[in-house]
């Protein structure tokens, strides 16, 4: 199997290749990892500050989110996974609504009870992550399985990791998507580990691409860190999954930069020759280099665009911060319609107790 690559390291790329998007596309592409990028800096900063409990950085797989969701249209559904904040970013979730999450604070819609990074946004068709691994997989299957009995034509795009596909869940929702012929794309980020397990040690298949074709349909592979080689493989499959082709697996290859999450030390079981490798692969770098060689960035612009980025994320965080956390008697809310005597007497022990 022959890995899409459009955009090498160098910022040199195939002209014959490049996709179908104007310079105003494609400058917003890069404002958005240089989003994810800060954001991710900021939201590991403020754990380490203790600010917030919880973190998961997605350094490294920016491309593949910003490519992947920039081929969507703004009604089909996504089920991303905690390193998918750029999707969130992308379909106009606003920033405030991500760090209040954060922070669980009284403004968190979740008021406070999901855990740190997994959040979803309605208005949007953004499922709220689930944390038990690959079940969003058959969650994602179970919504283009509607929209294809409705006749909507909406696609469906679902993300997971490479340590996702070891689960039945994955087998499950290939199948049934298969048999049915669903309009979804199933986007494996493969980021070489899950947790400290790495990718040779999670199958004995030659890639992940190939598992589609037991199951009825294409897999392709893609190098994760071109963007436009990522947009384009999403792009031409979900057109496809619109149109009545249905599934498709897409592996982007990738690397996450730094450890599973803020309760990771990645150094146990990676070298740091390793890591060096794949820094000078980095998906902004070459993407920077390309749109400077376009003639649509200058270094001017880009220190411009990174300062822009960093301060609206840190202002958006400080906001957030001062928001106080959610009323201690909201844990008794939302269970019962109409709260039971032993609820009661147990809210109101607590509130004599004060906080
Ligand atoms: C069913 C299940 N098993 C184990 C875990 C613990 N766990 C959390 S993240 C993770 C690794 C997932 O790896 P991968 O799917 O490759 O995604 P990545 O974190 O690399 O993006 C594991 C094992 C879990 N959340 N759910």
């Amino acid at each position: 199997m022959e890995m899409l690559s459009i955009l090498r390291a160098d910022g040199e790329y195939d002209p014959k290749l490049e996709p179908d998007l104007s310079d105003e596309d494609l400058v917003k592409m890069y404002r958005h990892l240089i989003l994810v990028r800060k954001f991710n800096e900021r939201g590991m900063a403020l754990q380490r500050q203790g600010r917030i409990g919880f973190f998961i950085d997605s350094t490294g797989q920016e491309a593949c989110q910003i490519g992947a969701a920039y081929a969507l249209n703004s009604n089909d559904w996504v089920y991303p996974t905690y390193r998918d904040v750029g999707v969130c970013f992308l379909r106009g979730v606003p920033m405030k609504v991500i760090f209040d999450q954060l922070y669980a604070n009284a403004q968190d819609y979740m008021k406070g009870r999901q855990l740190g990074v997994h959040w979803g946004y309605k208005e949007k068709n953004i499922v709220t992550i689930g944390s038990p691994i690959a079940t969003q997989l058959v969650h994602a299957v179970g919504t283009a399985y509607a929209v294809k009995y409705k006749n909507h034509r909406v696609v469906t795009l679902t993300f997971f990791g490479d340590g996702a596909t070891s689960q039945g869940e994955f087998h499950t929702a290939l199948n049934f998507a298969g048999v049915f012929k669903l309009p979804i794309v199933f986007f494996c980020e493969n980021n070489q580990y899950a947790i400290s397990l790495p990718v040779r040690r999670q199958t004995a298949s030659e890639n992940i691409a190939m598992k589609a074709w037991s199951y009825g349909f294409e897999g392709t592979q893609v190098d994760g860190n071109d963007i436009l080689a990522v947009y384009k493989a999403a792009k031409d499959t979900i057109d496809k999954a619109r149109s009545g082709g249905g599934p498709t697996l897409i592996e982007g290859v990738t690397y996450r930069m730094g450890g599973h999450s803020t309760a990771d030390d990645p150094s146990k079981y990676r070298n740091q020759s390793e890591v060096e490798m794949w820094k000078k692969r980095d998906p902004i770098l070459r993407f920077r280099l390309y749109l400077m060689k376009k003639g649509l960035l200058s270094e001017q612009e880009d220190r411009k665009m990174q300062q822009e980025m960093e301060n609206e994320v840190n202002e958006t965080a400080k906001e957030a911060e001062k928001v106080a956390p959610p009323a201690l008697s909201t844990m008794f809310s939302d269970v019962y319609e109409e709260m039971p005597w032993h609820l009661k007497e147990e809210l109101d022990d607590l509130m004599k107790e004060g906080t």
